[in-house]
């Protein structure tokens, strides 16, 4: 796995990044021609790449393949995919291991008793849409395909540790935990194995078990309560992390965790028992260059420019970031907010009733929670982004991912980016309402926003939801990079900085509102073909454009956030 840790020392594990053999299949035609069965014809492609960086196939959505030999020593095989563009289907040497559908999340396939040698690894992936997809083909971010994260191939032997999770109580001081850790065990053989098991808190053992498993049975152990004492709180530029670790005589899995307390409380954010104001960026995990395919170098400069902003929180918009990039949050203390990719006016009221949608919904909030459930840094899970929330639909789905949610994900709140806060019928399932609202660029003007938020103030008073703060998730305006102007008019770097400077001026003073995220970041690449004609093809509300290099908004917004922290 790319951490920024060793998580694993037990195993032998083979990254199978690097030059790929690639195809396009754009008459679906692959199947029937056994592509499945390896091919050595073809370009050449670098995995984790996108393919529209490729000449020839920026415009390029559908199907295609990529193969790969690769040597294996013999025995049992894990293979690793961390995330593929969106729906994959895997063959070893010819034989069909699964598929997986979503873009942004690790999936894996164990196949046993590999034989001594070299073999072929090769999938057909497709980025196309249809009435079921999440996201839908509107999205305001570019149509990349391809297999976007790396990819291991990894030698595991009798029990093996899958997952692990750490859950904890702190104690009203927040000076002691009762803590527990879950491991997932998976029985890698096609027999019976009784394994012992050793759980690891801060390097100390605390459990020792035995566990037995029928062949390919997976199971879960639970270590008894542990009390930690004199906590060191994880907190806002204050990374404090522990490890924990549980090994069999096989296979061992670590990872960082961190105590913190979440709260929403007479409409503030408490965090550790003090009152946070967010702010943020919505970022995307994207360069033009290289979609998806984010280069590591660039996660870190990334989060160097954002603390430099003054910033303490990142919204993941619009979908769960690799986890590199969330262990990096971990250990700068930044705050973050992981969403899955339901995004937006693409999902009518009649697609979100599709049993398919649903399942998928539900399905890709269940990996992200698997997933990324140790991360400190995260403290908020984000449902779904400005969907149609007057419906009934929206209503239902929303009901099933806050339970399912809030049932699951520890110390966490949860929510939903709203951009109808008038006419919304799904307050009820957020621990704080997020906003999206744009006046001063799709409407209204730059003196609109307190006008908008007190509007808002006696809507949520009336519905019974007072006591729930607002975060503004999104609100920005588009500049080109380089235009300068006497008279701030829009597109100009002086329109933008002069607006959000108001908006977040507004936001700050507004006792309703705990937080704001600037949308956005960075200019990213967006979609034509999704009906979006931005200027460029780039959605230009960017504090900084895709080469990062600062618009006057940067520095406008720095300026306030760094009054505000001179304030507390
Ligand atoms: C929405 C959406 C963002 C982006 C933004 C914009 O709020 O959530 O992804 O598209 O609008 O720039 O219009």
């Amino acid at each position: 796995m790319s951490r920024i840790f060793v998580d694993r020392t037990k195993r032998k594990s083979a990254c199978l990044d690097g030059m790929w053999f690639f195809k396009t299949d754009a008459d679906n035609a692959g199947k029937e021609q056994g592509f499945f069965m390896g091919f050595t014809d073809g370009m050449q492609i670098a995995v984790p790449s996108v393919w529209n960086t490729e000449f020839g196939l920026i415009e390029y959505n559908g199907a295609v393949w990529y193969s790969k030999d690769f040597y294996f020593e013999g025995g049992n095989l894990r293979l690793n995919f961390e995330a593929v563009m969106t729906y994959a289907e895997v063959w070893l040497d010819g034989k069909l291991l699964g598929d997986h559908y979503g873009g942004f999340s690790a999936f894996d396939f164990y196949v046993n008793n590999v034989e001594t040698g070299f073999h072929n690894l090769t999938l057909r992936v497709d980025n196309s849409f249809d009435k079921n997809s999440i996201p839908q083909k509107k999205v305001d971010w570019y149509h990349y395909g391809g297999i976007i994260r790396s990819v291991y191939a990894e030698k595991v032997a009798e029990t093996v540790v899958t997952n692990l999770r750490f859950d904890y109580n702190l104690n009203d001081a927040l000076t002691l935990a009762n803590a527990k850790i879950t491991a997932e065990l998976f029985n890698s053989e096609s027999y019976e194995i009784t394994s012992p098991v050793t759980f690891f808190f801060d390097s100390k053992e605390i459990f020792k078990t035995d566990i037995t498993l029928s062949a390919g049975e997976t199971k879960k152990v639970v270590s008894p309560e542990f009390s930690v004492e004199n906590i060191r709180l994880w907190d806002i530029g204050k990374p404090e992390l522990y490890s924990i670790l549980v090994a069999t005589n096989t296979d061992d899995l670590y990872d960082r965790v961190g105590f913190r307390k979440i709260e929403v409380k007479d409409q503030k954010i408490l965090l550790n028992g003090n009152q946070i104001e967010i702010r943020g960026v919505n970022r995307h995990e994207e360069y033009p260059d290289f979609g998806f395919a984010f280069p590591k170098s660039l996660m870190n400069r990334d989060i160097d420019i954002i603390l430099n902003l003054g910033c303490n929180a990142i919204r993941g918009s619009h979908y769960p970031n690799s986890k590199y990039f969330v262990d990096l949050l971990d250990s700068k203390g930044i705050l973050f907010w992981s969403e899955i990719p339901m995004w937006g006016v693409g999902f009518t009221a009649e697609t979100l009733g599709l049993p398919t949608v649903i399942e998928r919904g539900l399905t890709m909030h269940k990996e992200m929670l698997k997933q990324y459930f140790n991360h400190p840094s995260i403290i908020i899970w984000g449902m779904h982004n400005e969907i149609p929330t007057e419906a009934e639909n929206a209503y239902n789905i929303s009901k099933l991912f806050y339970n399912f949610l809030k049932e699951n994900g520890g110390n966490r709140i949860v929510t939903y980016a709203t951009y109808k806060p008038m006419e919304d019928i799904c307050l009820e399932f957020c621990d704080i309402i997020c906003l999206n609202q744009y006046y001063g660029w799709y409407y209204g003007n730059n003196d609109s926003w307190q006008e908008a938020l007190n509007e808002f103030r006696e809507r949520r008073n009336a519905l019974g939801y007072g006591h729930k703060p607002i975060i503004m998730s999104e609100f920005g305006c588009a500049a080109i990079y380089g235009d300068h102007t006497f008279t701030n008019i829009r597109w100009t770097e002086e329109y933008q900085a002069e607006m959000l400077s108001k908006a977040i001026t507004t936001f700050h003073n507004d006792s309703m509102v705990c937080g704001f995220y600037v949308w956005q970041y960075a200019d990213m690449r967006t979609c034509w073909e999704a009906g979006m004609t931005r200027a460029r093809g780039f959605n230009n509300k960017g504090l900084v454009n895709e080469h990062r290099k600062p618009k006057a908004s940067y520095f406008a917004v720095k300026k306030l956030y760094d009054e505000f922290k001179g304030e507390q």
